[in-house]
């Protein structure tokens, strides 16, 4: 019996929102072209594509005017048709963006009625995925942002979002949640610019916060790309400081509308990159998928945008592997990566250390002629990429 060695499995991690698979096709321009899916429905989806776990914001579950007796009856009911279906569900977030009283953001809003409320729905996100048994909180900035900066000056902004970051930090602590929050930045969409723009900016944020052991990012593909950034340098530097925490993944076409495309569907390099590294590091997290179907799609096409999503991560893995493994590969790394004369090495400083720098004598020319054959590699990666190798 031959196995399909790109089959999900739970240890992969594999998860998606509620949002993503139950996403009904509406956009700017039109209406809904599939039908709602019911929560429990979209778990028995999940459940028959092989996935490992779904998340939700507060309302996908429970709708904003539910009464407490409906919202335990909903969270219990679902809790028990993720059981059926094989689901966990690793992370909970807020919706802080489609009520129109967070039109002009929730945590960061002039307001101060409409920050405490904002902080009071996330605090109502956090009990219903302590009780699903969610450990990540992703907090996505939604409205957090401008039109015209004449609204509010933006350190302002800043110091409000601190304060709510704060508040709700303690309230997981406070109730023994034991969450880890996952910021999530955006350049732009559904505001015309978002506060937190990059991950570079949240992890300039973290070190302010009070318990910033508690506080990682999030970064997302199309985020960063909307940016016109490198997604795996953001993910990379969140991972050398020991923050990252959750990841979503998703494609983007750099310059265009926010797409949410199936992952690897437009960059598929890019992609590449992303699970080299994060299966090198050994990135332990969920690998989320925050994306959603063409609008050309009804159920099956659903599933297939899922399957594909899982699967694409699965190839990109498996190319990586292949791309460790090659001689010629590791050869050129190898010799790319060597020194080409002595040299005092950095280190620490000292007084010493500094004394033997500025005395050595370099040879820059021969530093300046010396060929990196990165044309080459690149091929090599190219053509494992597209599997003549
Ligand atoms: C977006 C965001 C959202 C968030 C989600 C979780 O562009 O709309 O990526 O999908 O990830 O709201 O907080
Ligand atoms: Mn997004
Ligand atoms: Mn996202």
């Amino acid at each position: 019996m031959t196995t399909d060695p790109f089959e999900p499995r739970p240890e992969h991690k594999f998860s998606f929102g509620l949002w993503t698979v139950g996403n009904p096709g509406r956009d700017p321009f039109g209406d809904p072209v599939r039908p709602r899916l019911s929560p429990g429905e979209i778990a028995a989806l999940l459940g028959e594509v092989g996935a490992w776990g779904v998340n939700l914001h507060d309302n996908d579950l429970v709708p904003i005017d539910a009464t407490p007796a409906e919202r335990d009856r909903i969270v219990r009911d679902f809790g028990q048709a993720c059981e059926r279906h094989g689901l966990v569900v690793p992370m909970v977030t807020t919706n802080l963006f489609t009520d129109p009283a967070f039109k002009d953001g929730a945590f960061t809003a002039n307001d101060p009625a409409v920050r405490a409320l904002g902080v009071q729905k996330a605090m109502g996100a956090m009990d219903i995925g302590a009780q699903l048994g969610a450990k990540i909180l992703v907090m996505w900035g939604g409205r957090e942002g401008t039109e015209t900066d004449g609204c509010r000056r933006p350190d302002v902004a800043i110091q409000r979002l601190r304060e709510a970051v704060n508040f709700l930090c303690e309230y997981s602590i406070s109730n023994k949640y034991d969450y880890r929050f996952a910021l999530e930045a955006k350049p732009n969409e559904p505001r015309s610019d978002l506060y937190m723009a990059t991950t570079g900016a949240y992890l300039g944020f973290i070190p302010t916060l009070d318990h910033p052991e508690l506080v990682g990012v999030n970064p997302e593909v199309a985020h960063e790309h909307m940016a016109g950034l490198n997604m795996t340098h953001a993910v990379a530097q969140a991972w050398e400081a020991g923050k990252l925490f959750h990841i979503d993944l998703n494609d983007q076409v750099i310059g265009r509308y926010d797409q949410d495309f199936r992952f690897g569907a437009a960059n598929p390099k890019a992609a590449f990159w992303l699970v080299k590294f994060l299966e090198e590091v050994g990135y332990a997290g969920p690998r989320h998928f925050d994306a959603h179907a063409y609008r050309t799609e009804g159920l099956e096409g659903v599933k297939d945008f899922a399957r594909g999503c899982m699967r694409t991560y699965l190839i990109l893995k498996d190319k990586a592997v292949r791309w460790i493994a090659d001689p010629e590969i590791s050869e050129l790394v190898a010799e790319l990566d060597r020194g080409s004369q002595p040299s005092p090495p950095i280190g620490q400083y000292s007084d010493a250390t500094a004394r033997a720098l500025r005395e050595h004598r370099f040879d820059r020319q021969a530093l300046g002629a010396r060929e990196l054959a990165y044309e080459r590699l690149d091929q090599l990666t190219i053509e494992i990429l597209l599997g003549v190798r």
